[in-house]
């Protein structure tokens, strides 16, 4: 039995109205991509079906899904600690750009584009563009290939660095990540690096790309980014297509750790966003520190972003973890953090920082686990009701702040309040007001929200039907100061729009 860690406050489905067409171009018009569900690993039919009864009625702009491409389909186990055939990590080793993987069909991909673009969601794909395999000779399309070998796309030897002899390390791997050169063109975990500087190389990565945006796809989470190098990704970005709503592709980098000089993300900020993978270390700093026992505190979140080492808001893509990060929980928060993870998700909606990505995908026990799937590899319907998938997407809690977030739009942050321990407020302009509690005690503040005197309507625990609301009512006076009661490991959250 995967451990849930403490209770989610549910995670039954919204029961909220369709899409109309008229709210879903308005959506995709915008070159923003909003609230990004990360669904990773979900199959091509559950994302359809999520983006229609839950993503694009809870206004999510945008849904990332995982490596698209036919990948490696492992026939037998290595040795020594090797127990999963079939780990999550095949769909990170491309073989060729047809879209047979696990998570379905070409078509079936399409479909699901088609799907969540008519429910006003637009589609971000995690493109593999830095390497091919590291192992394996057949994929789950049923492509033969060797090393440095793939009949299929083609490439060759001679397009990748190691045979060019362009790799400075060794035996051909990174053994030093900080050194460009290495980083560059070297084979990362033994995986072909593929020599991206090579225009006919680029061709055939924008011909991919170029097809995805063809379906209707709006974006890309460039894996190992910080492999492929400013020069290569600019070379790459500039044989991109615009997408089908006009607008120039968005293109979220992924540059771990603090590299030095080019290798530093803050290096990548011309070139695209960037994946804010150090602003979740320290939202996990301030939610939860390194043991269970010593509770950190979000007081600390009142200097957040730039001002705290981070890439800025505008060029960042933020979350609160990733697939990678979740597996490492001294580095991040995942769902087994149970309500300590919705309140930083939820934290991190209002926060206004980065473009903020929700994480929703499978529970595991151990890391290299596979994702709920048949004998085959091929992945199974997600089921949010089983403790085999984590839909954190679907939280109350989450969906509140989605709605939360769409309404205060871009209004700086006002009235930051902390007791000093673990309860911050804030408000953003006079737009939206939040409070959240990181203790294990409920406490009440008395506090200066900006907002208009009124009842607001507590849209975490309730919302506003008519003029009535299901939940908790907060009084705001005249002068804008409220006394609230916010739970423990909760929140309390209210926008103009929730007054009664
Ligand atoms: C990423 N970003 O830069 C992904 O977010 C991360 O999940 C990927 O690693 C990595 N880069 C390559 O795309 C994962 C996983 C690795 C796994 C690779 C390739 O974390 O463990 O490596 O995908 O599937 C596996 C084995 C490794 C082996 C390698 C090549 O774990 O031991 O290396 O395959 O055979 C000898
Ligand atoms: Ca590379």
């Amino acid at each position: 039995m995967p451990s849930a860690g403490p209770a989610t406050r549910s995670t039954a489905a919204p029961e909220a109205a369709p899409v109309s067409a008229a709210v879903a171009r308005a959506r995709l018009r915008s070159a923003s991509p909003g609230v990004t569900a990360n669904l990773w690993e979900w199959n091509w039919v559950s994302v359809a079906q999520e983006c229609r009864t839950v993503l694009g009625p809870a206004g999510y702009g945008g849904v990332q899904v995982a490596p698209p491409q036919d990948s490696v389909k492992r026939t037998a186990l290595g040795n020594g600690s090797d127990t999963v055939l079939h780990p999550w990590w095949e769909v990170y080793q491309p073989v060729r750009y047809q879209l047979t993987s696990r998570m379905g069909n070409e078509q079936q991909f399409q479909d699901m584009v088609r799907a969540c673009r008519r429910a006003g969601v637009k589609v971000y794909v995690d493109a593999v563009i830095n390497h091919t395999t590291g192992q394996g000779n057949t994929s789950y399309g049923g492509a033969s290939y060797t090393p440095y070998n793939y009949p299929a796309i083609p490439y060759r030897p001679n397009d990748f660095h190691f045979n060019a002899g362009e790799c400075p390390s060794s035996d051909g791997g990174i053994q030093d990540f900080n050194n460009k050169l290495q980083v560059f063109k070297c084979n990362l975990v033994g995986l072909e690096d593929l020599r991206t500087e090579q225009n006919s190389v680029r061709i055939k990565l924008a011909r991919y790309l170029n097809k995805l945006i063809g379906y209707g796809v709006s974006g890309f989470r460039v894996d190992a980014a910080k492999h492929i190098g400013q020069k290569d990704l600019d070379g790459i970005y500039a044989k991109l297509n615009r997408t089908v709503d006009g607008h120039k592709p968005y293109w979220a980098l992924e540059v771990l750790g603090d590299g030095p000089g080019v290798l530093a993300p803050q290096a990548f900020e011309r070139n695209g966003k960037l994946l804010g993978a150090n602003g979740a270390k320290q939202i996990k700093n301030a939610f939860k520190s390194y043991t269970q026992e010593r509770i950190g505190s979000i007081a600390t979140l009142e200097v957040f972003g730039r001002d705290s080492g981070l890439t800025r808001s505008s060029r960042t893509s933020s979350f609160v973890q990733n697939h990678d990060s979740e597996r490492n929980p001294n580095d991040h928060l995942n769902y087994k953090d149970g309500a300590t993870n919705i309140l930083a998700t939820e934290w991190l909606l209002a926060s206004g920082y980065g473009d903020p990505q929700v994480y929703a995908s499978f529970t595991w026990e151990i890391p290299e686990q596979s994702p709920p799937a048949n004998a085959e590899g091929l992945i199974t319907n997600t089921d949010c009701a089983s403790s085999q998938w984590a839909c954190v997407n679907r939280d109350p809690g989450v969906v509140a702040m989605v709605g939360w977030y769409n309404y205060v739009g871009k209004a700086q942050r006002r009235n930051f309040y902390t007791d000093d321990a673990n309860v911050i407020a804030f408000s953003r302009g006079q737009r939206g007001w939040a409070a959240f509690n990181n203790g294990t005690e409920a406490k009440q503040i008395n506090v200066q929200t900006g907002m208009a005197g009124g009842r607001y309507c507590d849209a975490i625990h309730g919302s506003k039907v008519g003029n009535r609301c299901t939940g908790p009512v907060v009084r705001v006076n005249a002068a804008g100061r409220a006394t609230v009661s916010v739970g423990a490991k909760d929140a309390v959250a209210f926008d103009r729009l929730d007054r009664l």
